[in-house]
C-alpha cells in the first residue's frame, strides 16, 4: 500500500515515472498503454486551451485567467473520480473541470464573466468555484459527510494550493474530517508559490502531505508531474476514503510554469533560472518520451493531435464568445438553490443604482 510505504515524515515521495519516461516497473500501475496515451490527449488540448485563455485575456476577450501550464498531470487526477464522486475545485482547476467532462466553451465563458458559463456543472458533480483561499475543504468535508449520512459511497476531493494550507479553515476541515472518518481526498497542488510566496516560507513542515499524521489518518508526497505516480495514488485514495478507511492527503509536488494569474508578473518575484530548470520535469514531456519509447507516439501523430486540439478549442471559443452576454443580475443567481434574503436585497440595491445611472457608473 502506497500511503503506508512512502512515509512523508521520512521525506519519501513517490514517483513512477521520471523525467526521461523511464518507469520504475515495481511500481507500475494498472494504466494500459492506450488510456495513458488517451491522457496525453486531453493533457495536450488542456494546454492549449489553457494557453488559449492567456492570449484571450491578452487581447481583452476575457476578464481574469488563473492559468494551469506546467500542472496539466496533477490537474488530470479529476479523470480518476467515479461518476458518484465529487469535484470541489479552487479557481485553478480548469484543467481538472476540463478532465471531468466540463465544457471548455463553459469555461471559457466563466472566465470571460458570464457565471452561466458552469451552470451545468451541478450535473456533474462539481461544486462551484471557490475563490476565498482555502474555504473549500470545508465545503467538502461537508458534502462527503453527508454523503456517509446517507450511506451514499461517494468521495469528495477537494483541490487547493500550498498557500491554502496556512489558513485555519484547512486545518479545521482536515481536523472535522479525520474525527467524524469522512471520505475526503484533500489533494494539495504544491506548485511552489502562493501568488509571490514561495512555498519555504509558507510553513515550517519538510512537507505538506505529513500535515495529514497530525489529524490522524495518512497523508502522501507524490511527484505531481507524473500521471502514474498521480494515477496510483488517487486510485489507493479513493478507494480508502470510499471504503471507510479514513480520509486521504495527497501532496503533488508541481511547478507553476506561468503566472499565478493574468493579473500578475512572476519575473517581479521569481528568478529566470528557477524557471529553467524545472523545464525538464514538464509532465508532457516526459509522457511523450515514454510512448515514444512504446512506439505510439511520432511527430507527424503530434501535429494531428495538436490539429484536432486547435479545432476543439477553437470551436470552444466561438461558442463561448457568440453567446448572449449576461444580465447584471446573473450574478446573484447561480449558486444558491433558494433565493437569499441578504443577496435579494444586494440584487436590488444594485438595479436601483443602474436604473438611477442608465447603466452608467454611479455617481459618474
Ligand atoms: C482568504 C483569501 N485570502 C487571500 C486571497 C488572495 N489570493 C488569491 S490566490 C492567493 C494565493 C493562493 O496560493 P495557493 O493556495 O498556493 O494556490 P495557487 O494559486 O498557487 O494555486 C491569494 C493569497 C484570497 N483569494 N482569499
Amino acid at each position: 500500500m502506497l500511503f503506508d510505504r512512502f512515509d512523508p515524515l521520512k521525506g519519501e515521495r513517490l514517483e513512477i515515472m521520471d523525467k526521461d519516461g523511464r518507469v520504475n516497473e515495481e511500481l507500475r500501475p494498472d494504466l494500459s498503454d492506450e488510456r495513458i496515451k488517451e491522457l496525453y490527449v486531453r493533457m495536450s488540448v488542456m494546454r492549449l486551451a489553457d494557453r488559449t485563455a492567456l492570449n484571450l485575456q491578452r487581447e481583452g476577450r476575457m476578464g481574469t485567467y488563473a492559468p494551469v501550464y506546467g500542472q496539466e498531470a496533477s490537474q488530470a487526477s479529476a479523470a480518476f473520480l467515479g461518476k458518484e464522486d465529487w469535484l470541489v475545485p479552487s479557481y485553478r482547476e480548469s484543467g481538472a473541470l476540463f478532465m471531468r467532462g466540463v465544457s471548455l466553451s463553459g469555461i471559457y465563458r466563466y472566465w470571460m464573466g458570464d457565471e452561466r458559463g458552469l451552470i451545468g456543472i451541478k450535473d456533474l458533480r462539481v461544486l462551484p468555484i471557490e475563490v476565498v483561499v482555502g474555504s473549500q475543504p470545508l465545503h467538502a468535508v461537508g458534502v462527503s459527510w453527508a454523503m456517509k449520512l446517507r450511506g451514499i459511497k461517494s468521495v469528495a476531493a477537494v483541490y487547493f494550493g500550498d498557500g491554502a494550507t496556512s489558513e485555519g479553515s484547512f486545518h479545521e476541515a482536515m481536523n472535522f474530517a479525520g474525527v467524524f472518518n469522512t471520505p475526503t481526498v484533500f489533494i494539495c497542488q504544491n506548485n511552489q508559490f502562493a501568488i509571490s510566496v514561495p512555498r519555504k516560507v509558507q510553513t515550517r513542515s519538510k512537507s505538506i502531505a505529513q500535515k495529514a499524521n497530525a489529524y490522524g489518518f495518512k497523508g502522501i508526497q507524490i511527484y505531481g508531474n507524473d500521471i502514474m505516480a498521480v494515477y496510483a495514488a488517487m486510485k489507493e485514495a479513493m478507494s480508502d476514503a470510499r471504503e471507510g478507511r479514513g480520509p486521504r492527503l495527497i501532496e503533488m509536488l508541481t511547478y507553476r510554469f506561468g503566472p499565478h494569474t493574468t493579473a500578475d508578473d512572476p519575473t517581479k518575484y521569481r528568478d529566470a533560472a528557477e524557471l529553467e530548470k524545472n523545464k525538464p520535469f514538464d509532465p508532457l514531456i516526459r509522457l511523450r518520451l515514454y510512448l515514444s519509447g512504446r512506439g505510439m507516439w511520432s511527430e507527424e501523430e503530434e501535429y494531428e493531435i495538436m490539429d484536432a486540439a486547435k479545432a476543439e478549442v477553437e470551436k470552444a471559443v466561438a461558442i463561448a464568445e457568440s453567446a448572449p452576454p449576461p444580465e447584471p443580475s446573473d450574478i446573484f443567481h447561480n449558486t444558491w438553490k433558494r433565493e437569499h434574503p441578504y443577496l435579494k436585497r444586494q440584487e436590488d440595491e444594485m438595479l436601483a443604482l443602474l436604473r438611477e445611472t442608465e447603466g452608467g457608473a454611479p455617481n459618474a
